[in-house]
């Protein structure tokens, strides 16, 4: 059987991921990480975005999933990225603007490369994953029983950004509904999106988005072992992201 490591939100967090890799026992080699005992990580989307090394993590992640050793579901900031590169009009903010620093300062060839390899990945993935035989479920900002099996715009607004009401809090960040603690389906969902300090384990629900660029840690879920490995972050600690 297949053995998977979850990891979400890195947002630009490259020697955090390095780090996790190795703490985790992978070995580096090309550039990429491999596990000696063939277990394979699943990347739950925001590979982008606040931190200091979007570039870095794209072109790692990339480079994993091409070659097949991973696998990625998409975020809502890898959404704007994706919009962004294809030339559509977007409203530049919510960290976006570090990411693109750091394309304009590529040369035109890398720039190039890394597009085409970005839009590539995000064409080539699912909005969600179903792994195990349908046991375990990764959706970047998690999904309904209802939902599972199902594509569309729907399904696409809510592992992108959650249960969102349309409101806003007083601070401009969306509200979002707790759909966790209605889930009663089987498959465990494993999740991101929403910074906490501990992995919140909600009914067959895990939220694994410890916010490594809020200054929080990287963690990463072992699966079937149900076990954690986490990096303390490098950035500074911002207490007001953390749910
Ligand atoms: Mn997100």
């Amino acid at each position: 059987m297949s053995t998977y490591d979850f990891i979400g939100d890195i947002h630009g967090c490259f020697d955090e991921i390095c780090t996790w890799f190795d703490k985790a026992g992978y070995k580096n080699k090309d550039n990429m990480y491999f596990h000696p005992d063939g277990r394979i990580p699943v990347f739950i989307g925001d590979l982008t975005d606040r931190g200091p090394h979007s570039v870095e993590v794209i072109t790692l992640v990339t480079k994993m999933v091409e070659n097949q050793l991973a696998h990625y579901v998409p975020g809502n900031h890898c959404n704007k990225l994706y919009r962004y590169l294809q030339g559509r009009n977007i409203v530049v903010s919510g960290g976006l603007e570090t990411t693109i620093a750091e394309l304009q300062n590529l040369s035109p060839n890398t720039y190039d490369d890394i597009r085409r390899s970005f839009i590539n990945l995000y064409d080539s993935a699912p909005l969600y994953l179903r792994l195990d035989n349908s046991q375990v479920i990764a959706a970047h900002a998690g999904i309904t029983e209802g939902l599972i099996g199902k594509t569309g715009k729907k399904v696409q607004t809510f592992v992108l950004y959650g249960d969102i009401t349309g409101e806003k809090h007083e601070d401009g960040m969306p509200v979002r509904r707790d759909w966790a603690s209605e889930y009663y389906g089987s498959p465990l969902i494993v999740y991101g999106h929403t910074p906490v300090r501990e992995p919140r384990k909600v009914n067959n629900t895990i939220n694994i988005d410890t916010g490594c660029v809020f200054g929080g840690q990287l963690t990463g879920l072992h699966y079937p072992e149900m076990t954690y490995t986490k990096v303390p972050s490098n950035m500074p600690f911002v207490v007001e992201k953390f749910r």
